[in-house]
Order: structure tokens, then C-alpha cells, then sequence
């Protein structure tokens, strides 16, 4: 199946800088190699972008703004029969991707790699950073102005899982429970093993649905590995385990519909070695898209 590669550039979701940089710098890196279509946005420079902690809806509307223009993008693309790779930018756009994947297929599930559980609202947010709420929001779990674009089904939290979290706010616990969303910590893995966990996502998200909605945020790795991202968390996954869990999600090509990589922040990182990493996993999916998935056929509605 062919691919294209969508760049979000956009760092609105998060008070810190940088993250807007990350997909130019793996469409460039990946220049030399990929064959497919590469389409890459940026966010309007002439935006004056909130950084204030205490702005409880920081850029909300400029966020709607570029995640309307990518969701459109998102959609238009899959209708190609094309299979979109997203690379972040901050968590946020990701609303916009998921929910595009969601609005052609109608039925699908959710694998969330992350050290957040990105499940804030705006009532419970601490920071007012957007990136913290976006798996809320495509799960239909309050955050109604995050997914204004959107006239689908919302991706049901019964039917999706969020692998490798260590950091969730008090309040963010109770919106996970309310919600019924699956969670595996960083600990759940180490305990469990990569593949018994991967399995266990899989069999949540595949049921009853017709595909999965990938999500990789490179924040789940170690910062002492991956320090380029805008939130480190310390006690993270080593790189061995980062590309086992890439693994497992390729060796589930079949059921996947849509992937993401996000919060590549390049004026955090240090030797480039995010950088390299995000490229590695970058490659590795292409490459066994492009391979291995057979091309599904978009059944069109009139
Ligand atoms: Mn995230």
C-alpha cells in the first residue's frame, strides 16, 4: 500500500518551543530515500502564540484553525487510498488525524504510545497546554471545541489504549475512569513484557472494528535516550523496548489504518539523538507499509 507523509508542524499545544520544527526536519532526513508524496504543513507564523500558564485555553483557536486545514488534508488523502503518516508537532494534532481516519472508517480503535495519558479537559487541565488533551477529545470525552471539524463517529475509549503513561495528573484519573479508556503504564510493561501488553492493546482496539488509529508519542522513551521532546518524563522505556513495541504494532500492519509520530521537539534534543530515532521508527513503518500491507479498498457512500 502506498504511503504519504503529512507533516503537522505545529507547536500551539504546548507553552515550550520547538516541536513545530520536527516534521520538517524527518521529511528532510527522509528526502534521499521515500519515494511517495510528502505534504507539510506549518503553522502561521504571524501567530502570536500564548505561553502563559495561567491562559487556561492557550491558542484554542488557532489550534482549531490548523487542525481543521490537516483534518481536511487527512481525509482527502485517505479517500486516495493512500495511507497517512502523520508526523507531529505536538499531541494536539492528533486529533485531527484520528478523527480523519475515523470519519472515513467509521468504526475504529486507538493504540496511544505516551508517557501522558494526554486525557485532560479544560476544566482539569493544570498547565492549559491543548497537547494534554487530545485523546479526550477524540473519544468524545468533553473537549467538544477541540473536534468543531469533525462530523463522524468519535473513536470509542472502550476501544482504545493508552501504553506507557507515568505521568497522569489527579484529576486526569478520574476522566480516564469515568471514560473506560484502557491504560498500561511504563511499569505495566516492564511487569507484563512488551508482547503480552501489545496483544492484550490489539484484541481492545480490533474488537468489533474495522481498523486502528496508531498514535507514537516520543516522549515515552527515556529522556536520557530521547531528550528532544518539549515534557520529559524521567523512568522511561530504553530504546530496545521503544522499537519492540514498533515491532509488534508493524506486525499488526494489517489492522492499521492510520500512525502518527509526534512531539519530535529538534531545540531539545541533544546529538540529534530524538531525531534519529523518530527516523528509525519513521523508516521502519514506511517500509513495512509500502511492503507488507495490502491496499484496502475505501468503500465510497453516496
Ligand atoms: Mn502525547
Amino acid at each position: 500500500m502506498k504511503t504519504v507523509l503529512i507533516g503537522a508542524g505545529s507547536d500551539l499545544g504546548v507553552h515550550i518551543d520547538g516541536a513545530k520544527f520536527g516534521p520538517s526536519q524527518l521529511l528532510n532526513d527522509m528526502k534521499s530515500t521515500y519515494q511517495g508524496e510528502m505534504i507539510s504543513l506549518i503553522q502561521d507564523e504571524k501567530i502570536i502564540k500564548s505561553r502563559n500558564l495561567s491562559d487556561r485555553r492557550k491558542n484554542e483557536y488557532e489550534i482549531d484553525k490548523f487542525n481543521t486545514n490537516l483534518y481536511n488534508i487527512e481525509v482527502e488523502q485517505i479517500k486516495k487510498g493512500l495511507f497517512p503518516i502523520t508526523i507531529g508537532g505536538d499531541h494536539s494534532i492528533a486529533v485531527a488525524s484520528a478523527l480523519a481516519d475515523s470519519k472515513i472508517n467509521e468504526e475504529i480503535g486507538m493504540i496511544w504510545i505516551d508517557a501522558h495519558t494526554d486525557y485532560n479537559t479544560f476544566e482539569t487541565t493544570v498547565s492549559g497546554n491543548i497537547h494534554g488533551l487530545p485523546c479526550a477529545a477524540i473519544n468524545g470525552y468533553k473537549c467538544e471545541e477541540l473536534r468543531k471539524f469533525h462530523d463522524g463517529n468519535i473513536i470509542d475509549p472502550r476501544k482504545t489504549v493508552i501504553i506507557g503513561a507515568r505521568s497522569i495528573d489527579p484529576w486526569e484519573k478520574d476522566n480516564i475512569k469515568y471514560s473506560g479508556v484502557t491504560v498500561f503504564t511504563t511499569d505495566d510493561l516492564k511487569e507484563k513484557g512488551i508482547k503480552a501488553v501489545m496483544d492484550e492493546a490489539f484484541k481492545i482496539a480490533t474488537y468489533r472494528t474495522k481498523s486502528v488509529h496508531i498514535s507514537y508519542d516520543l516522549d515515552v522513551i527515556d529522556p536520557d535516550i530521547a531528550p528532544g521532546v518539549s515534557i520529559p518524563e524521567v523512568d522511561g522505556i530504553n530504546e530496545n523496548e521503544a522499537m519492540q513495541i514498533l515491532s509488534e504494532l508493524l506486525n499488526h500492519i494489517d489492522v492499521i489504518s492510520s500512525f502518527d509520530i509526534v512531539e519530535l521537539n529538534p531545540l531539545r534534543d541533544i546529538n540529534r539523538k530524538t531525531e534519529q530515532i523518530a527516523l528509525n521508527i519513521l523508516a521502519n513503518t514506511v517500509q513495512k507499509i509500502e511492503k507488507h500491507k495490502n491496499i484496502k479498498t475505501i468503500e465510497k457512500k453516496y
